[in-house]
């Protein structure tokens, strides 16, 4: 039998295959080119998409067994990464989406934190607990104050409890992993918790009275919230047996708010001398579906449990390119990285497709925090709000 490939095609497309990859990888990048809002800089390219996966994880190489160069294994997209400086370098674990529908955690290191992201050379293998997860997603990376680097993600599995002929119903439940280098992770039992569904469950990087604190985000099914939702936090004695105790949502969704519909913590806070600086996403309805946007908080130094300051409406909402992607018109976030000189890498996913990042500094953070107005709730109230600031202007 003979082929229509020649060697000339696969060296030729290996070549280019490389080439590609390698300008996308090495592209610099750069804050957008507007003044922007004094509170972050967007920067103008995504930092890590589908397109940055390895070409060694998506091609038979082999000319044998290859000879069209076909890429065997695709991938989908890349989103929703846990983030942490370490050896200073800056790292994302990233939810790789393949083609298969499935996602796993994969590790992309840049030198800077803004560009030059590179995978490293395999994906992170999860060990599985006696019920292995369908799928994995959004892992956050938390190195806590134990010494262990902690991974929290999302493990789905299919409800058994569906109707039959009903193949879409899951069960989402948080999974926990921990390392002390990243590469070899050691699976801890799946959170136990006293509601139905589990997701977003971020760990506090500090004991509270000894104890881990975990931010969690209790829902009676696997989209709606239901009844319940919010941004909750509770407290485990053991991560080897990490059973919540006493979990009280500390930041609830609200009527008529960006965080209508649901909410869910970010990444982990960060620690100011102002108090803990929260990233969440809120979510409402629309009528061209569900809106993510990002919104902040900050929580009281000595009691994480107290909300101290809220600013109205979103942080960061989708723009542009952003707006569009495999679940459009979102926005989520699960990482962010203070640097040593309290610069704040903020690494955004945009519509469940690709990942992105916006750099602003832990002061230029707090000063958004406590002094953007709050929300009145009311559009009177939003009126109000800016009179006030119009007749403040006006004795300038
Ligand atoms: O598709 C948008 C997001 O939907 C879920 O977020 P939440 O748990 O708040 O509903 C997650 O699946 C998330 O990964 C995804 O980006």
């Amino acid at each position: 039998m003979t082929t229509i490939a020649t060697s000339t095609t696969f060296q030729d497309r290996k070549v280019a295959l490389e080439k590609e990859h390698k300008i996308l990888i090495e592209q610099k990048n750069a804050p957008q080119d507007h003044t922007g809002n004094g509170i972050y800089e967007r920067y103008k390219n995504p930092v890590v998409t589908a397109a940055h996966v390895p070409l060694n994880w998506r091609f038979d190489l082999n000319e044998k067994t290859n000879p069209f160069l076909q890429e065997r294994i695709g991938m989908n997209a890349a989103f929703n990464a846990g983030a942490m400086k370490w050896n200073e370098k800056y790292l994302l674990a990233v939810r790789v989406e393949g083609i298969d529908r499935k996602s796993f955690f994969a590790i992309a290191e840049s030198p800077n934190g803004v560009d030059n992201f590179k995978f490293w050379d395999k994906p992170c293998v999860i060990p599985q607990t006696q019920e292995p997860d369908t799928n994995v997603y959004d892992m956050r990376l938390i190195h806590h104050e134990d010494g262990w680097v902690y991974g929290i993600f999302c493990t789905e599995r299919k409800d058994p409890k569906a109707p039959k002929g009903d193949t879409s119903s899951a069960v989402a439940n948080a999974g926990i992993v921990r390392s002390k280098d990243l590469v070899n992770w050691e699976r801890l039992p799946d959170l136990i918790s006293n509601t139905g569904q589990q997701r977003n469950v971020v760990l506090h990087p500090e004991f509270v009275n000894g104890k881990y604190a975990l931010y969690t985000r209790p829902q009676d099914g696997f989209i709606d919230v239901g009844a319940g939702g919010g941004i909750g936090l509770g407290y485990v004695d053991d991560m080897t047996n990490p059973i919540v105790k006493d979990e009280k949502i500390i930041f609830g969704k609200q009527y008529h708010t960006i965080y209508e519909l649901k909410n869910g913590l970010g990444p982990a806070p960060i620690k100011t001398p102002k108090g803990w600086l929260h990233l969440a996403h809120g979510v409402r309805n629309t009528a061209a579906g569900l809106r993510y946007t990002l919104y902040m908080f900050m929580t009281d130094l000595n009691d994480i449990a107290k909300v101290t300051h809220v600013p109205a409406g979103h942080f960061m909402g989708p723009e542009g390119i952003e707006r569009v992607g495999d679940v459009s018109n979102v926005l989520f976030s699960n990482g962010w990285i203070e640097d040593t000189d309290g610069t704040v890498y903020i690494y955004y996913a945009s519509s469940d497709t690709r990942m992105h990042v916006a750099v602003s500094s832990v002061e230029k953070l707090i000063d958004y925090v406590i002094n953007t107005p709050a929300d009145t709730f009311i559009s009177a109230g939003s009126v109000k709000t800016i009179i006030s600031q119009i007749e403040k202007n006006n004795t300038i």
